[in-house]
């Protein structure tokens, strides 16, 4: 194994220190981190050393190993694009906690993360920058679009499709073969039976389109 490949981080809040983790259990050296936001003293408090802005990410590359890989770790999927959009594509790392289970006929494209004791089960496929928090279980034959989040211990079973830019809540289940939209969220907790269309906020047992009130007239 490689262990001496350096990792710089984009983003300096909680996932990056669970990316970091993850990333210095499974063997990387993490060089530090970009954030536009937080400071120094914001970013050492979850242990990383802050580079400069997500702008500097060139130049910091260059400074600290120009083989350097790079994973954009925010929680929000449209920031995890851009910032990803800027990495040289085969400088876009992907993560995976040593805990996890990943099968060997899964296809984990660049910039995904796999947490804490998740697993990825037979040929299920995970599109660019998908998140697998902690605890959280693809199964076999899974699809997940570029950028989703399955947040921790949620379920995904057999087949399932999900979008590109969801959000499935953590502790949330997903029935075999059912298919959840592009950018849809699904709640915490929440039990999709049914299919899930695009853009729609589904909650509850069993999972329903979330309302929104109407404002008076
Ligand atoms: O343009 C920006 C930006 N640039 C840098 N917008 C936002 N919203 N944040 C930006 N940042 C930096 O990303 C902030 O300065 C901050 O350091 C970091 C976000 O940290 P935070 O802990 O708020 O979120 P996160 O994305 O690391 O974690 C979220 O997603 C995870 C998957 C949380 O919801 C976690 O609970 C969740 N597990």
């Amino acid at each position: 194994m490689d262990t001496t490949r350096t990792l710089l981080l984009m983003g300096g809040g909680g996932h990056a220190a669970v990316v970091a983790d993850a990333a210095r259990a499974a063997g990387w050296t993490i060089a530090g981190c970009l954030d536009d936001a937080a400071d120094a003293a914001a970013t050492a408090a979850v242990g990383l050393l802050h580079l400069g802005a997500i702008d500097d990410l060139a130049r910091v590359r260059v400074d600290i190993d120009p083989a350097a890989f790079v994973h954009a770790a925010h929680g929000d999927p449209d920031l995890r694009r851009r910032w990803l959009e800027r990495v040289p594509p085969d400088a876009a790392a992907t993560v995976v906690h040593p805990t996890a289970v990943v099968s060997p006929s899964a296809r984990l494209d660049a910039g995904v993360f796999v947490g804490p004791l998740a697993i990825v089960n037979a040929r299920a496929t995970l599109e660019t920058g998908v998140i697998v928090n902690s605890g959280a279980i693809v199964e076999h034959d899974g699809h997940l679009g570029a950028y989703t989040h399955v947040a921790p211990g949620s379920v995904l079973a057999g087949s399932v499709k999900v979008g590109p830019a969801c959000l499935i809540g953590a502790g949330a289940i997903v029935h075999r073969g059912r298919t959840i939209g592009a950018r849809a969220t699904l709640g915490a907790g929440a039990d999709a039976v049914s299919d899930i269309p695009p853009g729609v906020r589904a909650v509850g047992v069993p999972a329903r389109p979330l309302v929104a009130a109407t404002e008076p007239g």
